[in-house]
């Protein structure tokens, strides 16, 4: 028996006061996509089996580099994480696994973590590495960088702090390892390219070594920050370098926020699906650089043109295609709970919208150099407020039709703030 978070009567109560309402405005949508030729209850299936994976750095207040801000009733370590993120789960029913971050979630045993999970009905995702900071009573400083560190020695430190990172994801059943370095250089002449480039891929080689048969490794690219001139890891052609250098298990990660700004991501999307390297994304959105907002809070546009490539992909069977899909978000000055609801919310907005456009028409004037209409067509489809699909998912899988509303309602927050002490530091939450 899954434990629940939050009382079902609340969420009943409240879904109780929207149904009306939502079953006429379902019924609308219906009976206009069905004009269309399109089943509304065939893309709300869809929808409802579109998940997400939670963040655990995400659950804590995040910060910039000049503060952070705690809210209230702060989870205290990775058990208190994993509460939050079951009820994101409960509310939306879009998130059933956790990414956790090594370090900051290391316990004793990982056989907690399993077991937590298992209780709160959530599973884990892609494990993540940190070699960008030094833990307590680490030997060698990643000052100077980590897998591509000068120093034999701090590079070997950083690989095996990676096959820890697996071996603690083989324990609570992850299949993935994300790796992000903060290798990089903040001036001309510091590091040489070609060398830092060369001693990465060794260090990833040995890595991969290490990774289970049935484990895939995802490498993040970021292109500054926090090295401000170069960076090792920094675009996505340098990216599928390094996937198909190390095999067949090695797969490029889309950190939305990574790129530079105006970058077409959704091309780079298509190109890795086609030369099949795609392993998954990091959401968040961004207005200037990394900054990790909310998912379709600035660009929601953006994140649509994304799925509507995977879409299209999904929709021709692309091979190799199994992208794992990953929040990864700082919230600064919402309750994170909140925002990571409605960010799970955007992202599934923005893949229902994408399977309403007609492709088989966009195809047609794409062949006959229609511009304006194939334009019309993603318009047609992105235009649509898909809202009641989104909320009869939920509802259907006995989730919350207004989750936010159903979360405040609830107490959740002031709950368990009684039991959760204000920290002042704690790890920040941007990577
Ligand atoms: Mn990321």
């Amino acid at each position: 028996m899954t434990e629940q978070r939050i009382a079902e009567a609340i969420i009943s109560a409240e879904n109780e006061k929207r149904m009306s309402a939502l079953r006429a405005d379902y019924d609308a949508l219906g009976a206009k996509l069905a004009r269309d030729g399109i089943d509304i209850d065939a893309v709300t299936g869809q929808v409802a089996q579109f998940f997400v994976a939670v963040p655990s750095w995400g659950v804590g207040t995040g910060g910039t580099r000049f503060a952070r801000f705690p809210g209230t009733g702060e989870p205290r370590n990775i058990f208190d994480k994993l509460d939050d993120c079951a009820v994101i789960h409960q509310l939306t029913r879009a998130t059933p696994t956790v990414s956790l971050h090594i370090p900051w979630d290391k316990v004793d045993d990982p056989r907690r973590l399993k077991a937590h999970g298992d209780a709160l009905g959530l599973g884990f995702d892609a494990m993540n590495s940190n070699t960008f900071s030094d833990a307590p009573g680490q030997e060698k400083s990643y000052k100077f960088g980590s897998l591509s560190h000068t120093d034999a020695a701090t590079r070997r430190q950083a690989i095996e702090h990676n096959i820890e990172c697996i071996e603690i994801g083989q324990a609570i059943g992850s299949k993935a390892l994300t790796v992000w370095i903060g290798d990089g250089s903040n001036f001309p002449g510091q590091t040489n390219f070609t060398r830092s480039f060369e001693r990465y891929l060794d260090s990833m080689k040995a890595i991969y070594k290490q990774l289970p048969d049935d484990w895939r490794i995802f490498s993040e690219h970021k292109m500054y920050e926090p090295a401000f001139y170069s960076t090792v890891v920094q675009d996505w052609g340098t990216n599928y370098l390094i996937a198909t250098e190390l095999g067949d298990k090695a797969y490029c990660l889309v950190d939305l926020g990574h790129h530079a700004p105006n970058v077409n991501i959704e091309m780079i999307v298509a190109r890795l699906i086609q030369f099949k390297k795609l392993g998954g994304f990091h959401f968040n959105d961004s207005k200037y650089g990394d900054d990790d907002l909310d998912a379709g809070a600035i660009d929601p546009h953006r994140l649509f043109l994304v799925f509507n490539e995977l879409v299209d992909a999904e929709h021709r069977r692309a091979e190799n295609f199994h992208p794992a899909h990953m929040i990864d978000q700082s919230h600064n000055v919402t309750d994170p709970i909140e925002s990571l609801i409605r960010s799970a919310n955007e992202i599934r907005r923005a893949y229902a919208q994408a399977l309403l456009v007609n492709r088989k028409a966009l195809e047609g004037y794409q062949d006959d150099n229609d511009a304006l209409m194939a334009s019309e067509t993603l318009k047609t489809a992105y235009r649509t407020d898909v809202e009641p699909i989104l909320a009869t998912a939920r509802l259907q899988a006995g989730g919350a039709i207004d989750p936010i509303a159903a979360y405040r309602a609830s107490g959740y927050r002031q709950n368990v703030s009684k039991e959760r002490p204000a920290v002042v530091g704690g790890s920040g939450g941007i990577v």
